[in-house]
């Protein structure tokens, strides 16, 4: 083939100055949680907004449930640029700053609406703590809220004793200690295998996650105990968004508003058609009686002083501005 076949076009300089230095981009984006998760329908929905809106300046491969990067590496690996984008759940980095946990504590946050504005209210510091690191956060979308999955009815808070629990971060297994079981903390993917292997016998999750993994296949009950309602966050490495030019930033950016305010009516569906699944397969779905909902308060409570006592005053400030807007 002669070299000269593609000639370059002669292009006038002015328009090249108007067209800028645009050069399209193809960023890699690692998720912990499966296709079925509606969280992961949301970023590849996400991915498939920015496309469009930049006609393919911006192409975004979302590699989900872990398969690019383990969820323990997702962050430390778009800090260094490894991967673009990574989505987290954010109460999995508390050992870096209790903030990232306020969202997993109960009697703070028990409704969507609430969830919403303790988002509103902790972003600001969030974002600023992601900056340090060379990170932006997109957007953060809610689970529904988290319950108690069993084999057996739980009627009695003595069930609760040595009772063998999965739990998605480590404020969930300092819940599931102060309540007198034994936690083990899983990631959704291993669920399954956590139950069959005889490792666990109950599961603290949503209503999402326990019909995205089947719950069935393994317990009977699921007691909507409304504990809190944790987020996931999308974020994308500081540098890799500067070299993008403006208009595929401000094309991003717009996508992720989106993609949040899609992905909390996700979930608020999400949480109708999984109970419902759920019960359709057989799962007991009930509230908890009152004396495990009186055992439930007091693990919390105690949950709520520890964080208390770690929290910074950033933190605790935070808090009090959240409780007082919802007094307005
Ligand atoms: N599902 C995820 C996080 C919280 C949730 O509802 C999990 O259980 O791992």
């Amino acid at each position: 083939m002669s070299p000269l076949r593609f000639k370059p076009l002669l292009i006038p300089l002015s328009v090249l100055a108007i067209a800028g230095t645009a050069q399209a981009a193809e960023w890699n984006m690692a998720t912990p949680y499966g296709d079925a998760s509606f969280h992961t329908q949301n970023i590849k929905q996400f991915a498939e907004d920015v496309a469009e809106a930049t006609d393919g300046e911006l192409r975004i491969n979302v590699h989900s449930g872990g398969s690019l990067v383990a969820h323990g590496e997702i962050k430390s690996s778009v800090r260094r640029g490894t991967i673009e984008v990574g989505e987290v759940f954010l109460s999995i980095l508390s050992n870096e700053d209790p903030i990232f946990e306020i969202d997993t504590l109960p009697g703070v946050a028990g409704s969507y609406e609430e969830a919403m504005t303790l988002w509103e209210t902790t972003q600001p510091m969030i974002a600023e703590l992601f900056a340090a690191e060379g990170l932006i956060p997109l957007y953060a979308v809610a689970w529904p809220a988290q319950g108690l999955y069993t084999r057996t009815e739980i009627t009695d808070p003595e069930q609760f004793e040595g009772l063998r629990v999965r739990a998605p971060n480590i404020n969930t297994q300092r819940f599931v200690q102060n309540l007198g079981g034994n936690p083990t903390e899983t990631e959704e993917s291993d669920i399954p295998t956590a139950f069959s292997t005889g490792r666990v016998d109950a599961m603290i999750t949503s209503s999402a996650t326990g019909n995205a993994m089947t719950a069935w296949d393994y317990i009977s009950w699921y007691t909507d105990a409304n504990l809190w309602l944790p987020k996931n966050l999308v974020f994308i490495n500081q540098r890799a968004f500067d070299r993008l030019d403006e208009a595929t930033q401000e094309a991003l950016m717009e996508a992720a508003a989106q993609a949040e305010a899609r992905g909390w009516q996700m979930s608020r569906d999400n949480n109708e058609t999984s109970l419902q699944a759920l019960e359709e397969n057989g799962v007991s779905v009930v509230a908890p009686n009152e004396a495990v909902a009186d055992a439930l308060q007091t693990a919390g409570d105690r949950l709520f002083a520890d964080w208390q006592d770690r929290a910074s005053e950033e933190a605790l400030e935070l808090l009090e501005t959240y409780r007082a807007g919802l007094e307005e």
